[in-house]
């Protein structure tokens, strides 16, 4: 079977230029190159919070996405990175991460939006990553783009009657990871300290009343805890003082916060462990015998492409 460990280093797969999203027919070259099963990871956040850093720590690799300490940031969208699985010999990661999202100087909340949905259409674990706080700001973010991701879903998939029938999507939705960057909070909650786990079930948790207020809250709750049952929580602190910060690629472990380091340790074995096979739409594993892992993962592409077509119609 061919194996990923050819690619050098990470290639933009969607481009999100002058307001169109476009695939790369040489990343898609890439894919299609690949016969082992893939496990896709990928990440989401605002721009310039760590995301690169924290994929390229995935691939094993000092070096890789490239990593931002400017205001201006590179070609924005979606990159592509396949590397050898390092748990898994017989497996390809799939590393995809987002360039732009939320960059003043672009202002395109809508292609934001569809880059946000297609990581979450085209991974098997999903890291939302976001800094200091679980805010509510992130979580309506969160909210919003799955009810778009649902609705592109429901759209492609004729056999769902206009969305109702969700149980076959939610075993299409990838894990769900969310990482939280630079966090100085103290995790407690009445003077009892709280696992990253516990703050975020927690952080989830809905309220008992029925007034608006209480609606408004409990909804983008539900919607996350509908269709991501499986989820983790990841805290970071601070990686060293803030002088240092866009050295950190060229900085060695010892001279990074020793927390810090073990929480990028635990979140890389975490996630290189736990990481699913990508699956179809009808529980078709990625490596199915009916098609080559990545020609299917290619058709997804595809499909995506129609529907963003067909969805901008409307
Ligand atoms: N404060 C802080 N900075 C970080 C962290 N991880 C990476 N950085 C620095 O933040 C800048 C942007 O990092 P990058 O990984 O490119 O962020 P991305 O734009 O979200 O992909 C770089 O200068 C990194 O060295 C972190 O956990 N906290
Ligand atoms: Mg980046």
């Amino acid at each position: 079977m061919a194996s990923a460990s050819h690619m050098l280093g990470p290639v933009c797969l969607i481009e999100n230029t002058k307001g169109q999203l476009v695939a790369n027919p040489e990343a898609l070259k890439t894919l299609s190159a690949i016969t082992q099963p893939v496990v896709v990871v990928a990440i989401v956040g605002l721009s310039r919070t760590g995301k690169s850093y924290l994929m390229n720590k995935l691939a094993g690799k000092k070096k890789g996405f490239s990593m931002d300490c400017t205001v201006q940031s590179h070609t924005k969208g979606i990159w592509l990175w396949c590397v050898p699985h390092p748990n898994k010999p017989d497996h390809t990661l799939v590393l995809l991460d987002t360039e732009g999202l939320g960059d003043v100087e672009k202002g395109d909340n809508q292609n934001d939006s569809w880059i946000f949905a297609l990581a979450i259409l085209l991974s098997s674990t999903f890291v939302y990553n976001s800094v200091g706080t679980i805010n509510q700001q992130a979580m309506d973010q969160l909210h919003f783009v799955t009810e778009l991701t649902y609705r592109i879903r429901a759209k492609s998939s004729p056999d769902m009657n206009n969305g109702e029938d969700s149980v076959e999507f939610v075993s299409f939705f990838p894990d769900f990871v969310w990482t939280l960057r630079d966090v100085t909070l103290k995790l407690e909650v009445d003077g009892q300290p709280l696992t990253p786990d516990e703050y975020l079930e927690n952080s989830l948790k809905l309220k008992e009343g029925t007034n608006e207020k209480d609606k408004n809250y409990n909804l983008p709750r539900l919607c996350i805890h509908k269709f991501f049952p499986k989820k983790k929580c990841f805290v970071f602190y601070p990686p060293t003082e803030w002088k240092k910060l866009n050295q950190l690629e060229t900085l060695q472990d010892d001279e990074l916060d020793c927390d810090f380091v073990q929480q990028v340790a635990k979140f890389c074995s975490y996630t290189s462990s736990h990481s699913k096979t990508k699956t179809l739409p009808g529980g078709i594993k990625v490596n199915g015998p009916r098609e080559s892992p990545t020609q299917s993962f290619h058709s997804l592409l595809r499909l995506r492409g129609q529907i963003t077509f067909t969805y901008f119609q409307f």
